[in-house]
């Protein structure tokens, strides 16, 4: 029933009520009345710590929400989701609000380091897609513990104009990762500088992924076999990057292995400071991978009413149409849709066409057993062993 028909069927309810004659009540003898259940009030103090990945958060948002409600909010970041479970899993973060990929936040919630989320305190959830929702149900079974947050993919940028430069006559590859994985291209580009994400968890599995293998594999074997195709690329990389936004767009690597936003926010600065090179996120041939970062309270956190406050206030569309709008990432806020600008909209490295999406390789998570030989062949190679 539309939203018409039932304020019709309501007011219909009511008049109906209206018209009935009923002989009046008699007064009812004094008796104690019980109170009205008065609404909850929120003692917590007022502050708020979050623990948030750097450059993911529209300007003014936490300046805004500090204004309407009182909270204080301490915002701290991390790199990288090792970084962030790391804290998670000594306990005490003294964070209320982290953002961790699903990939970790599976074993996470199993090992009870997120707490379930008091829906009732979160009306706003109700703007969610439900088929995001869905995609998160891999790593929190009944959606009880994660809010998206933002999604994108990991993927190649690089600085066309440089890149196309240092190839010479070399034409672009038709599958991307060849630009940072193939010998025959990295050693072209190695001298305007080819840039990796500096974590094990966002390296081997596009690499497992370029070498045919499951990306999100469990299997140690497969992690030799990558390690095989890396270190024949190793002496090209010039940079393990934690801050790729400012490589990409400050020139110092002209390629790289990196997050679809933080390319397009690199793209956006290199325009804002006068640069003539055209820098974009690529789209290869054989897919990229997508990532899901999302919301959680964490166990032990002292300001959960605020926090719940705070995640409400994000899921307005109005601040989750921000985070496409300013930073360059899809949220997975259905009702945000139509407050998106349409060159944004339009953009296909930010939302990409279903055709591509199809290709792409959606999360998974690891084994211990795998998340331990990865580590271990990931440090081999950025030792260079
Ligand atoms: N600007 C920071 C964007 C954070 C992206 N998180 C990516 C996690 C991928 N595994």
């Amino acid at each position: 029933m539309n939203k018409y028909l039932w304020s019709f069927a309501l007011s219909a309810v009511v008049l109906a009520g209206c018209g009935k004659k009923e002989e009046p009540a008699p007064a009812p003898a004094a008796a104690p009345v019980a109170a009205a259940p008065a609404a909850p009030v929120n003692t917590e103090e007022k502050v708020l710590n979050i623990y948030n990945w750097p450059d993911y958060i529209p300007e003014g948002m936490i300046a805004a929400f500090e204004k309407e409600t009182g909270i204080k909010v301490n915002y701290d970041t991390f790199e990288t989701n090792e970084a962030l479970n790391a804290k998670l899993v000594a306990g005490n973060t003294g964070y209320d609000i982290v953002v961790p990929g699903t990939v970790f936040a599976k074993p996470q919630i199993e090992g009870g380091l997120l707490q379930p989320l008091d829906k009732s305190k979160i009306p706003n959830l109700a703007n969610l897609d439900p088929a995001i929702m869905g995609t998160l149900t891999k790593a929190d079974p009944e959606n009880k513990h994660l809010v998206p947050w933002a999604w994108g993919f990991t993927t190649v940028g690089i600085n066309k104009t440089k890149v196309e430069k240092a190839l010479g006559k070399t034409p672009m590859p038709e599958n991307a990762w060849d630009l940072v994985f193939k010998p025959e291209y990295t050693s072209k580009l190695r001298s305007c500088g080819i840039a990796y994400l500096d974590s094990p968890t966002e390296i081997m599995p596009v690499a497992l992924h370029y070498i045919g293998k499951d990306a999100y594999s469990n299997n140690p074997a497969d992690y030799a076999a990558a390690n095989e195709m890396l270190a024949k690329v190793r002496k090209d990389v010039r940079l393990f990057s934690s801050t790729m936004i400012d490589d990409i767009a400050g020139g110092k690597a002209c390629v790289a292995i990196a997050w679809s936003g933080d390319v397009n926010i690199a793209a956006g600065r290199a325009k804002e400071n006068k640069s003539k090179d055209e820098i974009v996120a690529l789209l290869p041939s054989t897919g990229a991978l997508i990532f899901f970062d999302t919301m959680a309270i964490a166990k032990g956190a002292k300001h959960p009413n605020n926090a719940h406050a705070f995640i409400d206030f994000y899921l307005r569309p109005e601040n989750a149409a921000l985070m496409s709008n300013e930073m360059s990432y899809p949220t997975g806020n259905k009702a945000a849709t139509d407050k998106i600008k349409p060159e944004i909209a339009s953009n296909k490295t930010i939302f990409v066409e279903s055709a591509y999406f199809a290709k792409m390789i959606p999360p998974s998570s690891f084994t211990n057993e795998a998340r331990e030989a990865m580590a271990n062949a990931y440090n081999k190679f950025k030792q260079g062993k």
